[in-house]
C-alpha cells in the first residue's frame, strides 16, 4: 500500500500532552501529526484528525527541527524509506498516549478549516495499519462521517467540546450515484447507526472508494470539475512540492496460503 503521509502542523497542544512533553522538544522544534491517507484528493475536507485514545505514540526527529508523531512501528518503517536523517534509524525524542493528545489544535494542509482542526479519539483506529494516526473526511469515509456523528451526540462522555466534531462537511466530490456527500449517504442507505457496525462500514467504504474513484469529479480546489482519477496524482503532487506531505508504504503483510 503506497500512502501519503501528511504533515498537520500541532498548533496548540492539548493540556495533558503539553505536560507529558514538557522539555522533551526543543522550543524552536515544530511537530507534525502524520496520518497516513489513500484519498489524498479529499483533504480539502478534513474536519479532525483521529487518534486511538489507548494507543501509544512517539514523537520521532525527522530533521533539523521537525518532528513526526506515528507510532513506534510507522517510524520504524519510515526509518527505511528515508524519512528521517540516518537510514535505518527513528531518534524517539517522546512518548504520549493518544487519550493526552485530545483536543490538540493542528494546521490540516488544504482544509477548508483555515484555523485549524482538533485531535479527536476515534476508538476504531488500527495500531498496527499506517501510522495510527487518520485524518478525518466526513464527506467521503463513512467511517469518519459515522465517528464524528457519534462524537458530537455524545461529546461529555469523550470529553470533548461539542464543536470539534462539527465543523462544516463541505462537499468535495461529486458522484453520479451518492451526491455530494457520498459517506453520508451510504450511512443513511446501509441504516448504519454507529461506528461500531463495522460489517456495513466496510461495505460502505468498498463502495464508497469505487464510487469516488471511477465515477466522481472533484468539486473543489485547483482541480474543480476534472475527474477524481486524474486530480488525484496532481493533489499528491503539490502536497509533496509544497513539503506538505511524503510517500509512505507499508511493508508486505505476509499472506497465508489456503493451499497451503
Ligand atoms: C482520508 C480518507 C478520505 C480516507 C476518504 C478514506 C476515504 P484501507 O482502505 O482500509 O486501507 N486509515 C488509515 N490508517 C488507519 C488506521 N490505522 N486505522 C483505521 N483507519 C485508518 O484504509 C485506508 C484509509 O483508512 C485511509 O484513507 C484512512 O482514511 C484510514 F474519503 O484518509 B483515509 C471510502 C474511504 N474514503
Amino acid at each position: 500500500q503506497e500512502y501519503t503521509a501528511l504533515k498537520l502542523k500541532v498548533l496548540e497542544w492539548a493540556p495533558k500532552a503539553e505536560e507529558t512533553l514538557k522539555g522533551k522538544i526543543p522550543s524552536d522544534g515544530t511537530v507534525f501529526m502524520v496520518p497516513a491517507t489513500l484519498r489524498p484528493e479529499t483533504m480539502y475536507g478534513q474536519t479532525c484528525c483521529f487518534v486511538g485514545p489507548k494507543i501509544n505514540y512517539g514523537i520521532f526527529k525527522a530533521s533539523e527541527k521537525d518532528y513526526y508523531l506515528v507510532t513506534d512501528r510507522a517510524a520504524r518503517n519510515m526509518a527505511y524509506q528515508g524519512v528521517f536523517a540516518k537510514e535505518g534509524v527513528a531518534e524517539k525524542v517522546a512518548e504520549v498516549q493518544g487519550s493526552d493528545l485530545i483536543g490538540t489544535l493542528v494546521n490540516a494542509p488544504l482544509s477548508v478549516h483555515k484555523d485549524g482542526v482538533r485531535v479527536l479519539p476515534m476508538e476504531t483506529v488500527v495500531p498496527t495499519k499506517g501510522t495510527g494516526v487518520v485524518t478525518s473526511v466526513p464527506s467521503d469515509s463513512p467511517d469518519d462521517f459515522a465517528t464524528v456523528a457519534d462524537l458530537a451526540k455524545k461529546a461529555d462522555y469523550y470529553g470533548i467540546k461539542k464543536e470539534w466534531a462539527e465543523l462544516e462537511i463541505i462537499s468535495i466530490i461529486t458522484t453520479p450515484s451518492y451526491g455530494d456527500r457520498c459517506a453520508e449517504f451510504l450511512v443513511k442507505k446501509l441504516k448504519i447507526s454507529s461506528p461500531k457496525d463495522t460489517k456495513q462500514l466496510d461495505e460502505a467504504k468498498e463502495l464508497a472508494y469505487k464510487e469516488g474513484f471511477y465515477q466522481g469529479v472533484m468539486n473543489v480546489g485547483e482541480f474543480k470539475g476534472e475527474k477524481v482519477e486524474a486530480a488525484k496524482p496532481k493533489v499528491r503532487q503539490q502536497l509533496f512540492d509544497a513539503g506538505e506531505a511524503f510517500a509512505y508504504s507499508e511493508p508486505e503483510r505476509k499472506v497465508v496460503s489456503r493451499s497451503g
